[in-house]
């Protein structure tokens, strides 16, 4: 057909590529393996931009590795669980499974329509009991391993959605979802144990050195690694002792003040039946509606009170006031801290505000401190000063030295201290992997058998806005009978969070159907590790780490062969509109269906490709999309109106270049084969691979109109049109089937092998080398390409016209730009 007629050719490629099963992989492949994985979706309802940036970036390396002789492995799924179906459930009345299976029947519909190469027979969705059966199966395991345990926890709360909420989810003090201010409570939970794998998981970043730098900086800040010193402070009157975390050991001798979190087990101790009991009661009930991060948040004004008691100095007696104040977490270190308001910032504030006093112990090189005008902490290194003993020692040298003092008098240890913290996994929801435990009056906590998975979620519940999960109100689920003993037992009604789902999918793609274990061994051992993992860096901490700490959790289980999941990452941009995220709220939406309707996938394709290198943000626009269309229309065009000229002849025959637009079109075709093999392999540079393609379309149309029908050459034309579809093939794949088709090829181009280049086609054999005389051009001369400076030099100097511009003047100067120029710089 004359017009590229988008609407009509892309559904029938991809019924024809899933009929003939183009994209299916098998392990018994001679070539070697490549699995490129893309992030899977939450099923929401539509795909959105960032959807269709993510997955073509994957297809277009998923495809690229096929052509280069990979045995690829790119398979697709859903990441089905979690709150959106529950709260459509509420407000909607419509079963979160009813919703979410509904979702994913579209968004796959809609990934289909995008031409993507997925071997869909692999398709996974961790709602449905054949997968979360082995997520329950592997909590089994953990469980078993020492890995998953209970314990009563303060978590952040939101009393709107009624559900506890990760620190993540808590945005300035309030849910991230509905925007309710957060509070914290205590509950019975489940957590997996991943600090014990904190050195590791940092450790083993030096592992990745195909990982963005900033995601590894990110993941290392997560897990927090500090060293210091646990200083024990004797409580005044009384044997109790407070140990305290400190980085800086150093400064022991400037202590001031100490400060206990709020929920510090002694603070009610301490205060009980004093006069501060009551202020400090509603002090500690304000710290618990603050948020981690808003007690941390350096613009936050830091608030305590002072609760009566002293501590004393370990090192010199001193008695020190003890306060509490909401910028010391229970979680972290000790849940105690020393105040040095002299070499620590959020000391110094806390000390200004409060009127402690401030003590310098370290002196700067080039200055004398003065506590009185100081303007803030001073907390680099220095020499320590009134510090007893190590009073002239540069203060790195006297942190090893406070400690071994320490130690010898049993006052304190040295001490490693991490921000990571366990993962809490229970949720109190209805749409997750139901946590496969049963509590016992006799035999306490026990763990469902592993042939009793897996533990169903109940269909016919109630959705309320209640809080509670609804399994809790069904007494079908709840009340069982215990594996170990018999008797009467009910079931743990939370099920876990969405992220143990997505901590191991990228096992299951191994093995899909296994009915007997979550992944077969050899099949984990032929794909693993991913190659290439690609998605957004809104999940560079936690899925990622999870994700880790899961792979390295299974190898130490002897299930899988490796330590690492993902050897590769990209996180690919945002998609922008009008400078800022497109967003239902901003109204700025472009919907991919629309633009796929009008447009076509491959003009979709190209433009999100086009528009920006993946790593970059990309601006949306329409003239954009608009070129991409126009363009591929030009491709249409140019193999059209040769189809029938070229569709005969055979490739490969030994093309003869005789004139020089042949020589020329053919560098051009090599040089673009070279470029845009080398943008994809190595850099992913997709938009310059893209523009080389535009230029060798240019480059066939100049050749088209500059040489007569009867002399071009048609053996080099199909060649080069040819090379091109393949070129083209990854990024458009559906236009460019049609077109190899077009020019008479049976087999689809997307098993065709990637083009090598001709290095010596590269070569341009003779340049034009402009001569200037005084900066004004006299002559163009033709020479072969590559002459070294002195030989242009004699070539021009030797020529008639050049002579006699000369003539009667003197020669200064001679400039060579090899290949581009020569200047003559005279005088009369
Ligand atoms: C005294 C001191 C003096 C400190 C000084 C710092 C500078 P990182 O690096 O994050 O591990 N700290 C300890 N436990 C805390 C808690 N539960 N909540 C809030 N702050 C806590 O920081 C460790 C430092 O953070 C510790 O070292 C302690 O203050 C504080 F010139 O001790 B430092
Ligand atoms: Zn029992």
């Amino acid at each position: 057909e004359a017009r590229y007629n988008f609407k009509e050719i892309e559904p029938k490629w991809q019924r024809r590529w899933e009929a003939n099963e183009l994209y299916k992989v098998r392990e018994d492949d001679p070539r070697p393996k490549f699995y490129c994985l893309e992030m899977f979706p939450y099923p929401s309802g539509n795909l959105h931009m960032g959807h269709v940036r993510n997955y073509t970036i994957g297809d277009v390396v998923a495809r690229f590795k096929r052509m280069r002789g990979f045995n690829v492995l790119h398979p697709m799924g859903w990441d089905a669980f979690g709150l959106p179906a529950e709260n459509a459930a509420i407000k909607h009345g419509i079963h979160p499974a009813e919703w979410t299976w509904k979702n994913i029947a579209n968004m796959r519909r809609q990934l289909k329509s995008m031409g993507i190469s997925y071997d869909w027979d692999r398709e996974i969705a961790t709602c449905h009991p054949s997968y979360y059966r082995w997520t329950q199966w592997l909590f089994l395991q953990m469980y078993k391993h020492g890995l998953a345990y209970r314990k009563k926890a303060a978590v952040n709360w939101c009393p709107s959605c009624a559900t506890v909420l990760a620190n993540e989810q808590v945005v300035g003090g309030a849910c991230e979802r509905c925007g309710t201010p957060v509070t914290r409570r205590d509950l019975e939970q489940w957590f997996f144990r991943i600090t014990k794998y904190a050195d590791r998981l940092l450790e083993d970043l030096k592992k990745l050195p195909g990982w963005p730098e900033k995601v590894k900086v990110m993941q290392e800040n997560w897990i927090g690694k500090s060293f210091g010193a646990e200083v024990v402070f004797r409580l005044e009157g009384s044997e109790e002792e407070i140990p305290v975390f400190t980085t800086r050991p150093d400064t022991l001798f400037g202590v001031t003040y100490m400060v206990l979190a709020p929920e510090h087990p002694l603070v009610e101790k301490l205060t009980r039946g004093t006069p501060y009991e009551e202020e400090v009661h509603r002090f500690v009930e304000a710290a618990r509606h603050l948020s981690t991060l808003d007690r941390t948040a350096t613009e936050k004004e830091k608030e305590g009170m002072f609760i009566g008691a002293y501590a004393v100095n370990p090192v010199n007696g001193e008695k020190i006031p003890v306060w509490i104040a909401n910028y010391v977490l229970m979680e972290y270190g000790t849940g105690a801290v020393m105040g040095v308001p002299a070499h620590d910032q959020r000391d110094f504030e806390f000390a200004r505000k409060y009127g402690l006093p401030i003590k310098v112990v370290i002196q700067p090189p080039d200055q004398e401190l003065n506590p009185s005008t100081m303007e803030q902490a001073y907390v680099d290194p220095g020499i320590m000063v009134d510090s007893g003993p190590f009073t002239g020692l540069p203060s790195e040298e006297g942190k090893d030295k406070v400690i071994a003092y320490l130690e010898e008098r049993g006052l304190g240890r040295r001490k490693v201290n991490y921000k990571l913290r366990d993962w809490l996994i229970s949720r109190q929801r209805y749409w997750g992997a139901p946590i496969p435990i049963i509590y016992c009056d006799r035999c306490g906590i026990v763990p469902v058998p592993e042939e009793d998975l897996p533990v169903i979620l109940p269909e016919g519940v109630e959705f309320k806005p209640t809080g509670e999960s609804p399994l809790k109100e069904c007494p079908e689920f709840v009340n069982t009978t215990c594996p170990a003993c018999g008797s009467p037992a009910r079931r743990e009604t939370d099920t876990m969070d969405t992220f143990v789902c997505s901590s191991w999918y990228f096992l299951r793609y191994t093995s899909p159907h296994s009915q007997e274990v979550p992944f077969e061994r050899e099949k984990v051992d032929y794909w693993m590790n991913v190659d290439q993992y690609i998605g957004g860096v809104e999940h560079a901490i936690l899925h990622l780490m999870y994700a880790r700490f899961f792979t390295k959790a299974l190898y130490d289980f002897g299930l899988v062969g490796v330590e690492e999941p993902f050897k590769n990452l990209l996180t690919q941009g945002m998609v922008l509109k009008d400078g800022g995220k497109m967003s239902k709220s901003k109204g700025n939406v472009v919907s991919p269906e629309e633009i796929i309707d009008r447009y076509g996938a491959d003009t979709a394709r190209l433009f999100i490709l086009f528009a920006a290198p993946p790593e970059r943000d990309l601006e949306w626009s329409d003239q954009g999309v608009e070129g991409c269309y126009r363009f591929l229309n030009r491709v249409w065009r140019l193999v059209y109106n040769y189809s029938s000229r070229v569709r005969g002849i055979e490739e490969n025959k030994g093309i003869r270049l005789l004139k020089k637009a042949d020589k020329e079109l053919y560098r051009l075709l090599h040089a673009t084969i070279k470029k845009v093999t080398e943008d994809i392999e190595e850099r992913f540079n997709f938009n310059t691979a893209i523009s080389a393609i535009m230029e060798l379309v240019n480059g066939l149309y100049d050749y088209q109109e500059q040489v007569v029908p009867e002399e071009q050459n048609l053996l080099l034309v199909k060649e080069a049109l040819s090379k091109l579809i393949v070129l083209l093939a990854p990024f458009a794949p559906h236009i460019a089937e049609e077109l190899w088709q077009g020019i008479g090829k049976e087999k689809s181009v997307h098993l065709e092998s990637w083009p090598e280049y001709d290095p010596e086609a590269l070569v341009a054999d003779e340049v034009t080398v402009v001569v200037q005389i005084n900066g004004k051009v006299r002559d163009r001369i033709q020479v072969p390409a590559g002459l070294k400076e002195e030989e242009l030099r004699e070539v021009v100097l030797s020529r008639e016209k050049v002579a006699n511009w000369l003539k009667g003047q003197q020669l200064l100067k001679v400039i060579v730009v090899p290949d581009k120029l020569v200047n003559l710089v005279v005088r009369k």
